[in-house]
């Protein structure tokens, strides 16, 4: 026989829902409204909130709330006051700009740029098609991200897509398939190999911008036209070079990250370019700016921006992160402080 008490229990996961939406300021009444309407019954409801009243979990949860509600709320008004620039919708571009002027204005002002003429002395610039690194390298054994067409969160799923083929192989197929299935990303780490290691002397990190005493090697992309990224933001800033072909990169402010519908990782729920404005209407007036970059440009992609790349053709990228400032270039430390509890001694 069941305790009749315990059949008048709500599930756990609707006392989780119900003390999520007490603490972010919801009444009683509009809970014990959602409840109903959910099905549930009204008395199970004030119960349950009744013994939130007296649990000091829930007077916690109630005052870290109110605290992520001042952030909240700094964001939204920051997004509100882009959305009332004009510089709202475009990515400006700079042509050989003085160093100081771009990290005094776009990279400690956190504001993406397009640069141009940095890459005026690069061999690979010409150099590296598609036909010239299959000649080169057609042999050499890569690995490259497969089957991303099989499932809608390839991203997170690097290690199941992880596929070895020679470099040959990988641009014959994409040379005939356009398509987001087959793409070598940057995780793979191509210029980490050795084979490639001449390819390192046909670029060199533009005086001022990046350091040049590193020699890490940047991220490789490399993919036919209609590979896509989804919809992202990085923990670093990243100087994004475009060698070959032509991306279209769609940008939004971290101070939107309320709006995005980061549901997971550093990953939105939200499809850019066919937002589901009835299933996240807070999409709607979300700030994006739109760039193209074509071969020579470089692109700042500043920390915490929700970018989304698209290929309008083949297309061979770079990724760089060492750039030329005092002391460590910054990281947002946002998966430690999901999965590390600070220390109160
Ligand atoms: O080029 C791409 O497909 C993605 C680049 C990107 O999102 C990044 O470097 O963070």
């Amino acid at each position: 026989m069941v305790d009749s008490s315990s059949e008048r229990r709500l599930p756990w996961n609707i006392r989780r829902w119900v003390a999520k939406l007490l603490a972010e300021g919801y009444s009683e009444n509009a809970v014990c409204r959602s409840l109903s309407k959910a099905g549930y019954e009204e008395h199970s409801g004030r119960s349950e909130i009744a013994e939130l009243a007296a649990n000091p979990a829930f007077g916690a949860a109630v005052d870290l709330a109110r605290s992520r509600d001042k952030l909240v709320l700094l964001m939204d008004a920051l997004a509100q006051q882009l959305r009332q620039s004009a510089a709202a919708h475009a990515v400006p571009v700079m042509c050989r700009p003085d160093p100081v002027e771009f990290f005094d204005r776009y990279y400690y002002g956190n504001r993406p740029v397009i640069v141009r003429g940095l890459m005026d002395e690069w061999s690979a610039l010409g150099k590296w098609t598609p036909e010239w690194l299959k000649e080169s390298f057609g042999n050499v054994a890569v690995e490259v991200t497969s089957r991303r067409d099989t499932d809608p969160h390839f991203e997170e799923h690097f290690d199941r897509h992880r596929t070895k083929m020679s470099l040959g192989d990988f641009i014959t197929a994409t040379s005939s398939n356009s398509g987001n299935d087959l793409y070598l990303v940057s995780k793979n780490r191509i210029l980490d190999q050795p084979e490639f290691v001449d390819l390192l002397d046909d670029f060199i990190s533009p005086q001022g911008f990046l350091r040049s005493d590193e020699r890490n090697a940047p991220g490789l992309w490399l993919g036919p036209a209609g590979t896509k990224t989804p919809l992202h933001h990085d923990s670093t800033n990243i100087f994004f070079a475009q060698v070959f072909g032509s991306k279209r990169i769609r940008l939004i402010p971290p101070f939107e990250i309320g709006n995005v519908y980061n549901d997971r990782s550093c990953y939105s729920a939200v499809d850019i370019d066919s937002p589901d404005l009835a299933k996240f209407p807070r999409f709607t007036d979300v700030s994006i700016l739109d760039a193209t970059v074509s071969p020579g440009d470089f692109l700042l992609l500043p920390v915490g921006w929700w970018h989304t790349v698209e290929s309008l053709s083949t297309s061979l990228s770079l990724s760089f992160h060492n750039f030329a400032v005092e002391g460590d270039p910054v990281v947002w430390r946002w998966r430690e402080s999901e999965t590390k509890r600070r220390s109160l001694y």
